[in-house]
């Protein structure tokens, strides 16, 4: 039977369709992070329980009937979960921003954003095609998309809803089964899209979800012997922890960890277009977004008339409860709101100026992990403010004077995921997106409203693999060459 959608009460993994407590019967406390009050529990997950999950995730791919079913007919199952989630919006987005802290509004528009990953990947699920290939005279070749098998996939807390349903949109499309392990802090709207996957006929043991802590059962999942591939969005650090023991057992990763994403402000730009935008990035989820546009490239010529506009508008920004009508919500936790101060205080030593600053409303509960936005400015592009991703509203200012030095601000960090050029020059658009060193980049643009279709993924520091769109399909695959002796 399903667990209720949301709210105070215990909930458990779901391991081969069915719901388990943790085998050491061991339970985190799940607190909401606008007001730090416990409001839930999960499961404290450990070895035997992900051994488990590997286990059912192992058994449905080998005894079927998922390995069995046709490509459409596995479509059309995460087609209707799609939709399923549509039917479930408003307790998915009530559920998902308690859980995050971020406001209702945007956690509406996460849900939506998975609705709609489910329905690419249905739709995409029968369109993966091989190729064939001329080889000697006598022979036929041709390539055939296999899945992986059985998909480790750890996850973090800002984004579950959106970052799990890519995955499990993705990965049940080529045919694997998965274990996901959703971050200790929110992961709840991963466990109840799994139950929904359960009502639209995907196979018990087919979809798994262990929650807990990253040391136990995130890192057992990295390094079990019997997984066949795994996904991990997080921290560089961790990133490199679960590629070494995914390595050990020669599996194959993609990793996607973050950014210190720039945008580009030319003089030519469109303020008026660029400046919402701008903001937007690096409010949205209070900045703990991996896609954060945390370092505005600035040409010196509009930096004066830029920081008086974007200096009015953060001076009006509010930080609130999940369910105030709030500019953003609070940070996810105390460890992430002391991290930020790190950086304040970073600032604050390093004489770096205070151009403009946000509030935090004042009947905001102390006890929540409120952070007000932040603009800094100028920000000298060496230091840490302008070098590590903050995951806070905090927006640092650099200028520039020539294309070529925008270029070299703008690669120089150890991050490359996203980029974003304002400018009414065409050839100096495309010029930027040929120079800039990041997985994607949006000219006269930014975030394209979820972009389920695009590939999402890193350079540098950011990870390597590539997400969203057709491109997670072939990351979630491996091609089979199939050569054919006829004469
Ligand atoms: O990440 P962790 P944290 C960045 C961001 C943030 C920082 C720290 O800069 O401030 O990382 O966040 C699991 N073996 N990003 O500490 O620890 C963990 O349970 C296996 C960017 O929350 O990397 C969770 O499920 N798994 C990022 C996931 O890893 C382990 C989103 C991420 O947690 C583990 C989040 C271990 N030893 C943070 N330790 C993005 N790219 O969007 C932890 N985990």
């Amino acid at each position: 039977m399903a667990q209720t959608i949301a709210q105070d009460k215990q909930w458990s993994n779901l391991i081969g369709g069915s719901h388990q407590e943790a085998a050491s019967g061991l339970t985190l406390d799940v607190s909401c992070p606008s007001d730090g009050q416990i409001f839930c529990t999960i499961a404290r997950s450990g070895l035997d329980d992900v051994d488990a999950a590997v286990k059912a995730a192992r058994t449905a791919l080998e005894t079927g009937p998922w390995s069995r079913m046709t490509a459409t007919e596995r479509g059309r199952c995460i087609s209707l979960l799609g939709q399923l989630v549509l039917d479930n919006h408003s307790e998915l987005a009530a559920l998902e921003s308690r859980d995050t802290g971020k406001p209702l509004r945007q956690a509406e528009t996460d849900i939506t954003v998975s609705a709609r990953y489910f329905e690419f990947y249905g739709g995409a699920a029968d369109k993966v095609m091989g190729e064939s290939i001329p080889v000697l005279d006598g022979y036929t070749a041709f390539t055939l998309r296999e899945p992986h098998g059985v998909i480790g996939s750890i996850i973090p807390w800002n984004y579950p809803a959106q970052i799990g349903s890519r995955i499990i949109g993705a990965g049940l499309a080529m045919g694997n089964c998965l274990v996901i392990k959703p971050a200790e802090a929110a992961g709840l709207s991963v466990l109840r899209m799994a139950e929904l996957a359960l009502e639209a006929g995907v196979p018990s043991g087919v979809l798994n979800v262990v929650t807990g802590l990253g040391e136990e059962a995130g890192a057992a999942l990295a390094s079990h012997t019997d997984i066949d591939f795994l996904t991990f969005t997080g921290s560089p650090e961790v990133g490199s922890q679960v590629q070494r023991a995914a390595g050990v057992n020669h599996i194959g990763t993609t990793l996607e960890l973050g950014g210190k994403s720039p945008q580009l402000l030319f003089a030519d730009a469109n303020l008026d277009d660029a400046l919402p935008v701008v903001v937007n990035a690096i409010i949205q989820n209070a900045g703990q977004t991996c896609s954060a546009g945390s370092r505005l490239l600035v040409h010196h010529d509009i930096w004066e008339n830029v920081i008086e506009r974007l200096s009015a508008r953060f001076e009006t920004l509010v930080a609130n409860r999940h369910d105030a009508d709030a500019d953003l919500g609070p940070l996810i936790s105390h460890g992430q709101a002391e991290r930020l101060q790190t950086f304040m205080t970073l600032a604050h030593d390093l004489d770096i100026p205070v151009l403009a600053a946000g509030t935090i409303a004042q009947d905001a509960p102390e006890s929540g992990y409120y952070a007000a936005p932040v603009l800094f400015g100028p920000v000298p592009s060496g230091c840490a403010l302008a070098q590590e991703e903050i995951f806070g509203p905090v927006l640092s200012m650099i200028p520039f004077r020539e294309e070529e030095e925008a270029v070299r601000i703008a690669n120089g960090t150890p991050f490359g995921l996203v980029a974003g050029v304002w400018t009414a020059d065409t050839s100096r658009s495309m010029r930027m997106a040929r120079a800039i060193r990041a997985g994607q980049v949006y000219i006269n643009g930014y975030g394209a409203g979820g972009g389920v279709e695009l590939p999402f993924g890193g350079f540098k520091k950011s990870g390597h693999g590539r997400e969203k769109g057709m491109a997670s399909l072939m990351e979630l695959s491996a091609v089979k060459t199939v050569i054919m002796k006829h004469g």
